[in-house]
């Protein structure tokens, strides 16, 4: 059996035939990605990060307005869209698929009237108003699980069974889109490392990664990169953690994963390479 994701302008098929795993590059308009925080300047960071992952060979580049570190404060909506827009508008048709890192419905009507290819929630499609911005669009929708909200998921995180509520949520989550009209094979799921899951809950999550994908029978999306899970066990400081964030996404794909969102795009696109060829 074939099964394709439809992502905007792209189809992946991510089961059967021409199945295989796709590198999504993170590309942060946070002020505090660069030095001086200026409009001009921080768009002109961004196309050049862009361009360096293109070269690299980024299939996807994913847009983030909003910091979603543990502890990190919101952002107004004004500011989100100042930063994620014209970042948006300038790589959109620079041939890599776009998604927009967002969990505010207003930037998810702006993100896809300029044609973004997904929208990556991290909140779940779960703000009011959420599902009607995005449901009679064509983009892919990535439905991720935190628990509590990025100010306080770290502070105490706690489950019964990590791997039956994680799964539960997304059902519940696909459910509720499903029910909106929504198309399927729009839909991609996401255990959501790091948000709100100490490092064991992370790496029960990850070995549970093709069990995620047979319970909830869609794609799924990694996003490991540099995070604390890599740190705990390569006891290296974040910007160390390149070699340990690939062989954490090789660990996704080999059990199935469809998209690896990844800081370090030249190594994992490599990493790829070859594991695909010994496939
Ligand atoms: C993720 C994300 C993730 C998805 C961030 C960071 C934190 N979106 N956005 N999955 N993480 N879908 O990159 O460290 O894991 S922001």
């Amino acid at each position: 059996m074939q099964s394709t994701l439809q992502f905007g302008r792209f189809n992946y098929p991510w089961r059967g035939q021409g199945a295989r795993a796709r590198v999504m590059g993170i590309l942060n308009v946070t002020p505090d990605s660069f030095s001086d925080g200026g409009n001009y300047q921080s768009l002109e960071f961004a196309i050049s990060h862009a361009e360096e992952m293109i070269e690299a060979g980024v299939e996807i580049i994913d847009i983030g307005g909003e910091s979603t570190r543990p502890g990190s404060p919101p952002v107004s909506l004004e500011d989100e869209l100042q930063r994620v827009m014209p970042v948006l508008y300038a790589v959109r048709d620079m041939g890599p698929a776009i998604s927009v890192d967002t969990y505010k419905p207003q930037v998810m009507r702006e993100a896809i009237i300029a044609g973004v290819d997904m929208i990556n929630d991290i909140n779940g499609f779960r703000a009011p108003g959420a599902i009607e911005a995005v449901r009679d669009a064509d983009c892919a929708l990535c439905i991720m699980h935190m628990q509590s909200d990025p100010q306080h998921m770290q502070l105490a995180p706690a489950y019964t069974d990590v791997v039956a509520e994680v799964s539960a949520f997304l059902r519940e989550r696909v459910e509720a889109l499903l029910a909106a009209g929504i198309d399927r094979r729009r839909l991609c799921i996401d255990p959501g490392f790091g948000f709100g899951k100490t490092v064991e809950h992370n790496y029960t999550l990850l070995k549970a990664t093709s069990r995620l994908i047979d319970e909830l029978d869609l794609p799924l999306l990694a996003g490991l990169s540099r995070k604390s899970m890599v740190g705990a066990v390569t006891g290296k400081p974040v910007e160390q953690r390149m070699a340990g964030s690939v062989g954490g996404a090789l660990a996704a794909v080999a059990q199935g994963a469809l998209i690896v969102r990844v800081h370090d795009v030249a190594e994992t696109v490599d990493a790829l390479k070859v594991w695909h060829a010994a496939q």
